[in-house]
């Protein structure tokens, strides 16, 4: 039986659930309440010595890093695939998962942060340089959507792994944006998939 040491609002563990969501894998979840610190007991160190959800465990194997265990979902459990067989196109999408990851991280970050300090001390300069630094990002998925459904065709790993983020941003106000028309149905389309409702 597969077990999910989730907490149930981070993107990180919302990736994993939506790959198992997905292929339809039963799971066990097992909460860890961040704001008490679960993350950081012994017995949870043992599993991911960082000290962060999400953890998955299937078996004796025992996991962390969320786009490394959707990686590993997509080959211990091959179907339905979320991944293209080609290799050039299996890799353009692991481009598009680290895209979405490492570049954006910095001005989502600063966003975020902005955004959580006590209104009366945010900076709307710092805000609104953050918002345009991630608008310009997204034009990248703007034009590797062209006329496709998800991102590099069927749906896959790169739409798992990079929806949460996608969400967040609409929550910032950097999404919907009407220089990003194909994004904006995009997300439509990906908020009717019943995966991605259940995270919401
Ligand atoms: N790169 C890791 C990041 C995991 C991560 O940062 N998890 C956050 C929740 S979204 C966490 O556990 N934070 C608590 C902490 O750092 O103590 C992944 O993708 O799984």
């Amino acid at each position: 039986m597969i077990k999910l040491y989730d907490f149930k609002s981070s993107p990180n563990c919302q990736r994993v659930k939506v790959v198992l969501a997905e292929k339809n894998l039963p799971h066990e979840i097992f909460p860890i309440d961040l704001r008490k610190q679960e993350q950081k007991t012994a017995e949870y160190l043992k599993m991911n010595p960082y000290g962060k959800v999400p953890v998955l465990t299937d078996d004796a194997t025992v996991l962390y890093e969320s786009c490394i265990i959707n990686e590993y979902l997509e080959e211990k459990y091959p179907n339905p695939p979320l991944l293209p067989k080609d290799p050039g196109k299996k890799a353009k999408a692991r481009i598009l998962i680290d895209y979405g990851m490492a570049h954006f991280d910095n001005p989502y970050q600063k966003l975020r942060m902005e955004l959580t300090k006590d209104p009366k001390e945010q900076s709307q300069p710092i805000i609104d340089g953050a918002k345009k630094e991630l608008s310009k990002l997204l034009q990248r998925f703007e034009e590797e959507l062209g006329d496709q459904q998800y991102l590099v065709g069927d749906f896959s790993l790169a739409d798992a792994d990079l929806i949460p983020r996608f969400t967040r941003l609409e929550g910032f106000g950097v999404l919907p944006d009407p220089s990003l028309p194909r994004l904006t149905k995009y997300m439509e389309r990906m908020k009717a998939r019943p995966s991605i409702k259940a995270i919401l």
